[in-house]
């Protein structure tokens, strides 16, 4: 059986790397099944989901007899196993590749990991992580030192690598609407990029999908 042909099923709904997954699979145009299950509901924690990610989180991805968990390797897994998404001349040279890597680490560690994933834990969630103030207002300013060194200073937006979307431009994209939801403000061309990427029908029947 083709990876195309096996059935597809995503475990999680309602937070920012659920959303990763959903979005991505509507840009992919795939046709899948979800649970809905939610963070901090219980349903992360019962035994049979344990099974499928003994890390108790969401998102997991079952796709034919493979259990994923980590919302940016099922992007990727996704990415290969449905050849839907172009890649430009520059995307496969060594440099493009290298930037790829750069760009991701640069989203997952420190702009969600270092930066805004503190300051849900110790702003959002201080009955299960703690409260900190200090942790929260040296997150902030950090993140406001990093988004600086994003180099999109032109009037019109551009994909984040390359000139073709990608799931960078998913990670970029939800770590800026999630700062700007926790009253970060944004330097104007990076405003403009996510209203330029948030017109996109995938962006829009993702978030659709991974609405609880
Ligand atoms: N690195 C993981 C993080 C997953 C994660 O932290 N998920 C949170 C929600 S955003 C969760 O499932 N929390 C479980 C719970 O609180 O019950 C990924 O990108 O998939």
């Amino acid at each position: 059986m083709s990876e195309q042909q096996k059935e597809l099923l995503v475990w999680g709904v309602g937070t920012t790397r659920t959303l990763r997954v959903h979005w991505f699979l509507a840009e992919l145009g795939v046709t899948y099944k979800t649970k809905a299950i939610g963070p901090r509901t219980g349903e992360t924690k019962t035994s049979q989901y344990t099974s499928l990610n003994p890390k108790q989180k969401i998102p997991v991805l079952v796709h034919g007899d493979l259990v994923l968990s980590e919302s940016f390797a099922i992007m990727k897994h996704l990415r290969r196993s449905f050849d839907v998404l172009e890649y430009d001349a520059y995307q496969g040279t060594e440099e493009g590749l290298c930037r790829y890597d750069e760009i991701a680490a640069f989203c997952l560690m420190e702009l969600d990991a270092t930066s805004l994933y503190v300051i849900r834990r110790h702003e959002g969630l201080p009955e299960i992580y703690g409260e900190s103030s200090t942790a929260v207002s040296s997150a902030r300013a950090y993140f406001l030192r990093m988004i600086k060194t994003i180099s999109m200073d032109t009037e019109t937006p551009r994909f984040i690598w390359g000139n073709t979307f990608s799931e960078l431009d998913i990670l970029l994209t939800i770590n800026l609407d999630w700062a700007t939801a926790v009253g970060i403000h944004l330097p104007d061309n990076l405003i403009r990029y996510c209203r330029w990427i948030h017109q996109r029908p995938g962006y829009k029947n993702g978030a659709a999908r991974n609405s609880v």
